[in-house]
């Protein structure tokens, strides 16, 4: 019923989208769950800009921001279905499905933003934007999610130990569940725009996030401690739908994959800016901000995730390639 119901509204949003973008032939439908003007959506505005340009105006995008779409369990489900043409989505939601999108999503396995940097746009990031073909998927790029951290209404968490028999949201991975109980506390996967409420009626204590989505959610509002102890750097990423990306003409799918690829600098340089900006707006509101954390503990406390998760040859060898990478 739920997937009939966002297919419905999926369809609603088709019509305003032809008339939005009439001048075009093709318009493709992209989803996302962050607002208007936030760096992943501009990228994917980007995306389109440039292909309307380039096949003057055969080929565009219109960008569903703000989850018009559906939360993004559903709109992955529904671009697998080719309902939706293309999607913007954390690899968190991908990781019960395509088990080399849980390597970026181990947390810890990035030292630094630029270490994922140069494993994504290696070999390794091929290799997983590969793997979405077998899922009805064509991966087209990643993108920045900088590094998640918790917050929560409660208290400010200075250490490991305060974190006991808490309850945070975590994204719909079973990862990210198995990660926040090695932590001693307890998580509930749930979409990403019922945390806000969850967390105002007291149903969890604080969710995790980047300075971007903490900010742009208005989480900061009903969870004012912050702990910097940035367990994840989880890559983004753009994928399209295999059945609208094989109708495009060889030459088109060529196009679009570099184009796709090129707005990484682009989207990776307003992230920059917007990580800044959203930090002070959240710091002015008055948050309070935990920096001083000593990650040893938390770092030695997700040995049972990478047991559990990283199983097979092929994945132990990701992990040790991602390790070996400057
Ligand atoms: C944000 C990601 C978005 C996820 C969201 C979440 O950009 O794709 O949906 O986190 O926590 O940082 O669900």
């Amino acid at each position: 019923m739920k997937l009939l119901k966002t297919t419905f509204a999926a369809l609603m949003v088709t019509s305003a989208a032809v008339t939005a973008a009439a001048a075009c032939e093709t318009t493709l439908r992209s989803s996302d769950t962050h607002p208007d003007g936030y760096p992943t959506v501009e990228a994917v505005k980007y995306i389109g800009e440039q292909l309307k340009e380039q096949t003057g105006d055969r080929l565009c995008i219109e960008v569903f921001h703000s989850a018009q779409l559906g939360e993004e369990k559903d709109t992955i489900e529904q671009t697998q279905f080719g309902v939706i043409d293309m999607n913007r989505v954390s690899l968190g939601p991908f990781n019960n499905i395509i088990e080399e999108t849980q390597i970026p999503s181990l947390p810890y396995i990035f030292r630094s933003v630029e270490h994922m940097h140069t494993v994504m746009d290696g070999e390794i990031g091929q290799q997983i934007l590969d793997a979405f073909s077998d899922h009805d998927l064509v991966g087209l790029a990643f993108y920045d999610g900088g590094s998640r951290s918790f917050y929560n209404s409660e208290k400010p968490i200075k250490s490991m130990d305060d974190l006991a028999g808490m309850k945070f949201r975590v994204m719909q991975s079973d990862m990210f569940v198995d990660m926040v109980s090695a932590l001693g506390a307890n998580a509930t996967p749930m979409p990403y725009g019922e945390v806000y409420s969850s967390i105002q009626t007291g149903v969890i204590d604080g969710a995790e996030n980047n300075w971007p989505s903490y900010d742009s959610s208005g989480h900061f509002e009903v969870a004012k401690y912050y702990t910097l102890d940035q367990h994840l750097i989880v890559p983004e990423v753009l994928v399209m739908a295999k059945s609208s990306f094989e109708k495009l003409s060889a030459e088109d799918q060529e196009l679009i994959k570099q184009i796709a690829k090129d707005s990484v600098p682009v989207m990776r340089e307003l992230w920059e800016a917007r990580e800044k900006e959203s930090e002070a707006r959240v710091r002015e509101a008055g948050v309070e901000i935990v920096t001083d954390i000593d990650k040893t503990p938390f770092i030695e406390a997700m040995a049972p995730v990478y047991e559990k998760y990283v199983t097979s040859d092929k994945l132990k060898a990701m992990v040790e390639a991602i390790q070996a990478t400057e």
